[in-house]
């Protein structure tokens, strides 16, 4: 048997062969054709034939090749996340974080860690829209120099269910109905909203995913969550709780539900888009990697259980400390090979984090390999380049359907002494991995905690932490998502969780609805207990919330400093202003936004000036809803055209109606006149009223400018909604 002594340090980290993938890179650039046993191909247009209109032969190996590869080149999709978007990064410490974990990419700040990082929807299909309404996916892996670390997060920091057994009704439910496949992408349908008003647990859930978080602007502006409590392990064995949290640095942004149901249609791939937009033209996405720290003595001091993942630790108790930023810096150079071949595991941890008893966490450890087997076709999944640790693999594991490596020696056995006893097993010092000893005195049940039994007093201080307009925006969805629902009592049983939940909420999604708020609305849920289950042991309702309000649950008071990466459309036709057109789209860029010019027809305008103006889009390919924002500079001819151009006022109307800055040239106010929103400008143009009203029209195109990049910086006008109806 080897010595620890004998184990030569050959297993140096090869960043370039590993994720760069560039010992598996093909570039085709300046080579002959070949199949894909080697031989060079000369005719790749026609199949070998018996004559010039004879039929084709089965000895074509080319052809026959060809089209068999072909028909193979699909896998299934993921049965959840199917539609998604990678892109690779580095992530980097910003301070040791050894008095907690030994894990080496935590401990010291020399090391970049590069990460592979995937974005989802969680319910529709590998084509579906970006923009529905769902849960975001936000999974990342960490190749360190000691493995692969995979968080496999979301961008709400709660789930549905408590326990993994339920997790296959809760897809079943929110996917396509099965009878008819519809509707994609979308949980406004009765199978869902069936099986969430019979399950109590999902209520804290369930408000995040009707809230503006299931909308988001960008997946650069999104937060993430690692939703479990899971352990850090230090290097003297002693164990924390630790909740994990991605900080967006661009802050939190949304967009109007109307607004994403018009993206879904001019621009399915919008979030795909812009985070490879946003990569390729060097601003790079980034996030701080935050964690909450829960002390081992400290685990039951909280009103609700660490191991129930339907609840968040309120930042109120648990500060988030930012330890570390992530920077995405390189798009994939294939969606297939990269993208779509990832394989997250919930499971990839390294030494010095490990699990908790979570039994939602715990039901995932099995499903994420068992998921592979099947999408990447057999137990070599790891040995696709995507997937592959940047350190060495070594064990006895053999064979296998596209296996990778070529395991040369005669021993696939531990122990041996034919291979000297490699590879041998490695010590805790040595970095093996060793799981944490708790602690475990028990019989054998299957039952839920006691200690998960409060289902509302979360959602309520979600729902009470929300600005007026995100609490609207809530009402709103409910409203839409129970309006799609045909079956009646579907939508009542809901309105008795929600009457569990808040009142308020339940009386303003009743109005809407025109339907009364049950009076007993806890009898439905006993559907949610087992066939010999106790109701009083059950009983949801208990109120446990010590905390109120939490400030860190609304996006209210988000960045909003910045206009970097915004997109801007300025409105513009032959005889614009050409000082007025460049100061302000200049101003612009300077501050970091994205700025286009959207014209009748493309390619370019001419200016009052006969100066030449590049054209972005026209009217035709462009829409308002794929910009943040919108200005109109001056020019009489241009102005005229605008004017009695039906898109351009139906371009500024959608940008008003979406709560979006609007700016015009005073000597272009005609344009502004002739929309929806006319007789709702306002009377001055004071920095204070623009903060508040979104819109500016002034001369001085520089004053407009700044006020212009003021107003942008707040992202979006919600209280410009209109009033909400109060319920009798
Ligand atoms: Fe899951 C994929 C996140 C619960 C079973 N999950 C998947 C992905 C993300 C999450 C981001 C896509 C990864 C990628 O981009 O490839 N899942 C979560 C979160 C959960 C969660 C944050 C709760 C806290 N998941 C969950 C449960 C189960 C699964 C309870 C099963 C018992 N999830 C899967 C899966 C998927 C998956 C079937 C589909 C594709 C894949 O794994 O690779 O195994």
């Amino acid at each position: 048997m080897a010595t620890n002594k004998e184990i030569k340090q050959d297993e140096q980290p090869d960043n370039d062969k590993i994720v760069d993938l560039n010992a598996d890179k093909v570039d085709a650039t300046g080579t002959l054709m070949t199949t894909n046993h080697g031989v060079r191909i000369n005719d790749d247009q026609n199949s070998l034939k018996a004559g010039d209109r004879g039929s084709a032969l089965l000895e074509d190996f080319i052809l026959r090749e060809k089209i068999t590869h072909f028909d193979h080149e699909r896998i299934p999709e993921r049965v959840v996340h199917a539609r998604g978007s990678g892109a690779h990064g580095v992530f980097k410490l910003y301070e040791s974080q050894s008095a907690l974990t030994k894990a080496q990419f935590l401990n010291d700040t020399s090391i970049e860690t590069p990460v592979f990082v995937r974005f989802s929807t969680v319910a529709g299909s590998r084509g579906s829209t970006d923009l529905a309404r769902d849960v975001r996916g936000f999974a990342v892996k960490f190749y360190t120099d000691e493995g692969n670390f995979d968080l496999v997060g979301n961008n709400m920091p709660v789930f549905f269910i408590q326990d993994a057994i339920k997790f296959p009704d809760l897809i079943h439910a929110v996917k396509p109905e099965p009878d008819n496949e519809i509707p994609q992408a979308a949980s406004a349908h009765d199978t869902f909203w069936d099986f969430i008003s019979l399950t109590p647990e999902s209520a804290h859930m369930i408000m995040w995913a009707m809230s503006d978080r299931a909308l988001p602007r960008s997946y650069r502006m999104m937060e993430g969550f690692g939703v479990h409590t899971f352990r850090f392990i230090n290097a003297e064995g002693v164990s924390s709780f630790v909740k994990f949290h991605w900080k967006p640095l661009l802050g939190v942004h949304s967009v109007a539900w109307d607004e994403a149901q018009n993206i879904s249609g001019k621009d399915p791939d919008y979030h795909r888009r812009d985070l490879w937009d946003a990569i390729e033209s060097g601003n790079f996405p980034e996030w701080e990697l935050g964690v909450q720290i829960v002390s081992e003595e400290d685990e039951f001091k909280f009103d609700f259980d660490l191991l129930d993942s339907t609840k968040l630790i309120p930042e109120e108790l648990v500060p988030v400390q930012r330890i570390g930023k992530m920077t995405l810096n390189r798009n994939p150079d294939n969606f297939f090979a990269e993208t779509e071949q990832v394989a997250y595991h919930i499971g990839h941890v390294v030494a010095g984090i490990d699990f908790t008893n979570d039994p939602l966490l715990q039901g995932r450890l099995f499903s994420y390999t068992d998921t592979q087997l099947i999408r990447l076709g057999g137990p070599n999944f790891q040995q696709i380049p995507i997937n592959r640790p940047l350190n060495p693999v070594r064990n006895n594991q053999r064979d296998g359907y596209m296996r990778q490596t070529i395991d040369k020696g005669k021993s696939s056995y531990n122990p041996n002494t034919l291979g000297n006893g490699f590879p041998a097993q490695a010590k805790a010092s040595e970095g093996g991995f060793t799981s944490y000893p708790e602690r475990i005195e028990a019989r054998k049940v299957r039952a839920r905690s006691k200690s998960f039994l409060d289902h509302f007093s979360q959602a309520k201080l979600f729902l009470d932490s929300q600005s007026d307009p995100e609490r609207n925006h809530i009402v709103d969805a409910f409203s839409f998502e129970l309006g799609k629902v045909k079956t009646v009592a579907i939508r009542e049983r809901m309105l008795g969780i929600l009457s569990l939940i808040d009142s308020g909420l339940a009386a303003e999604v009743a109005f809407a609805l025109r339907l009364p708020v049950p009076q007993d609305p806890a009898l439905p849920l006993n559907h949610s207990i087992p066939a010999d289950g106790d109701p009083a042991d059950y009983d949801p309702t208990i109120v446990r919330s010590s905390v109120a309000i939490s400030s860190a649950l609304s996006m209210a008071g988000t960045v909003k400093d910045s206009i970097k990466t915004r997109k801007i459309a300025i409105l513009a036709a032959d005889g614009v202003d050409e000082i007025s057109l460049t100061t302000v789209k200049d101003a612009l860029m300077a501050a970091g936004a994205v700025v286009e010019v959207i014209a009748p027809r493309l390619n370019y305008i001419i200016a009052e000036s006969d100066a030449q103006i590049v054209v972005d889009h026209s009217f035709l390919t462009a829409a308002s809803v794929l910009y943040d924002a919108v200005y109109v500079p001056a020019g009489t001819n241009s102005v005229a055209t605008l004017e009695a151009e039906a898109d351009a006022i139906h371009f500024l109307n959608e940008a008003f109606k979406h709560c979006k800055a609007i700016a015009a040239d005073k000597a272009a106010i005609q344009v502004l006149e002739a929309t929806y929103f006319s007789s709702k400008l306002p009377d001055d143009y004071s920095e204070e009223t623009v903060l508040r009203e979104g819109v500016v029209v002034v001369d001085d195109v520089e004053e407009l400018a700044d006020k212009f990049i003021l107003a942008i910086a707040q992202h979006r006008f919600w209280e410009r909604e209109k009033p909400r109806k109060i319920p009798a």
